[in-house]
């Protein structure tokens, strides 16, 4: 192998398999619904910033303040995440730094908290995060967690359960936010039980970030303390991380904890993609995406609603649905594989008071934010919500029906693909 066909050769000259494997994928994505909340399509801009060269650079510190030479481009890279991800979300000081939410989440942690320090944060079955405290996640074994939920009549966050639960155990930290909860928080509410106990409020906003820099929704960074999210999800760009803050004493915490607190060196690949993002969600463009968004998840809660199927709060404020498919006589394992049959992409999902055990739960979680990037409007919402709704109910009948409902869906599915292409 010569040093020419080493910077030449592309992936499918050198490695088939790895090729292959990015085409199917790529294939696969152009050809399924993708309605996983978390999922999104990047711009072919943010892809070309995070396949670009710049990865090579090793750099630890921040910008004008490195420990390796040779840093001018990674400092322009980095300098323009900062300045986009402060002008996005009109907050005072960001770390474009942290490889993912979670580790944003962890350098909260690490900056402010001792072990065994209470921290209280929603229950994953109400829509938490893994990262607020669950029991195999570092935060839940080296931290006291106290949970708060949601009321069972609502399904929305109940507040005086959270005031009670904060004079009791007096937390350090009090965390709103997660990865299913899909209603508005009431972010001021929040910030006077945290006052009352001397809490730090962290907002951890990795869903509903895009649809806050688009303006469809209220902005945690005048109430919260400090502000996490990442930029996948509805701010469609690369998988990492943010902290946001108008706090100067905890930036001055958070950036060591940050690095050389829990991370190393900083992945610049990721953080030029991420500046791309950002320059993204400033454009107009962006702010119609997010109300689109915004109205697309509402469309689809509506049409399954009409169809039969509980949605859990009965309805949304934000991309994310949360289906009750118990109301359909499904688990949520048989929904997922049942809309994986006709090539729409879900996941299972707790729902409040579910059951422990993931082969028992009864929700599933969709999501509106990559359909709406590939221009899925209120008519391809309301095929996709009947399509749903059609398959569910497929599945009591016998085989021959089913198999016809689900040629019919698969057929429709290919059809809207084929009209909103991604990727050319
Ligand atoms: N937190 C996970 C989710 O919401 O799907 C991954 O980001």
């Amino acid at each position: 192998m010569t040093t020419h066909s080493y910077f030449n050769d592309n992936l499918a000259a050198r490695d088939p398999l790895i090729a292959k494997a990015l085409d199917d994928e790529k294939k696969r994505q152009q050809g399924q619904i993708e309605l996983i909340a978390s999922e999104n399509s990047m711009s072919l801009a943010s892809l070309e910033a995070l396949g670009s060269v710049i990865t090579n650079k090793t750099v630890e510190g921040y910008p004008g303040k490195r420990f390796h030479g040779g840093a001018d481009f990674a400092d322009v890279v980095e300098q323009a995440a900062i300045d986009r991800a402060k002008a996005v979300f009109g907050c005072e000081y960001a770390n474009v730094q942290p490889h993912s939410g979670t580790q944003a989440n962890q350098a909260v942690f690490f900056a402010l908290l001792q072990p065994g320090d209470v921290v209280l944060s929603l229950d994953l079955a109400a829509g938490g995060h893994l990262s607020h405290g669950a029991k195999p996640n570092q935060s839940g074994r080296w931290f006291t967690i106290v949970s708060y939920g949601v009321n069972r009549e609502t399904g929305r966050i109940d507040y005086d359960n959270v005031e009670k639960l904060a004079l009791e155990h007096k937390p350090k930290l009090l965390i709103a936010g997660g990865s299913s909860y899909p209603r508005e928080i009431d972010f001021p509410r929040m910030r006077e039980i945290a006052d009352k106990v001397g809490a730090t409020f962290l907002v951890d906003m990795a869903h509903f970030a895009g649809l806050v820099a688009a303006g469809a929704h209220p902005s945690p960074i005048p109430h919260a303390d400090i502000v996490t999210c990442t930029t996948t999800k509805t701010l469609r760009g690369s998988r990492g991380g943010l902290l946001l803050t108008n706090r100067e004493d905890l930036f001055k915490k958070l950036q060591p904890a940050i690095f050389p607190g829990v991370q190393g060196s900083a992945h610049l690949a990721t953080i030029a993609a991420k500046a791309v993002c950002l320059g993204e969600a400033l454009t107009p463009e962006f702010k119609a995406y997010g109300a689109n968004v915004k109205a697309n998840a509402q469309l689809l809660a509506d049409v399954l609603k009409k169809r039969g199927v509980r949605i859990v709060s009965d309805g949304t404020d934000t991309h994310v649905v949360l289906i009750d498919v118990s109301s359909k006589g499904l688990t949520g394992q048989q929904a997922q594989d049942a809309m994986s049959a006709i090539n729409v992409t879900s996941n299972k999902n707790p729902i409040p008071f579910d059951s422990a055990k993931p082969s028992e739960w009864k929700g599933l979680r969709l999501g509106s934010s990559a359909g709406t990037t590939r221009g899925f409007g209120a008519a391809e919402f309301e095929t996709i919500g009947n399509l749903i709704a059609d398959i569910f109910e497929a599945h009591a009948a016998d085989d021959a029906t089913r198999a016809a409902v689900v040629e019919k869906c698969r057929a429709v599915v290919a059809e809207l693909c084929a009209a909103h292409p991604i990727y050319a």
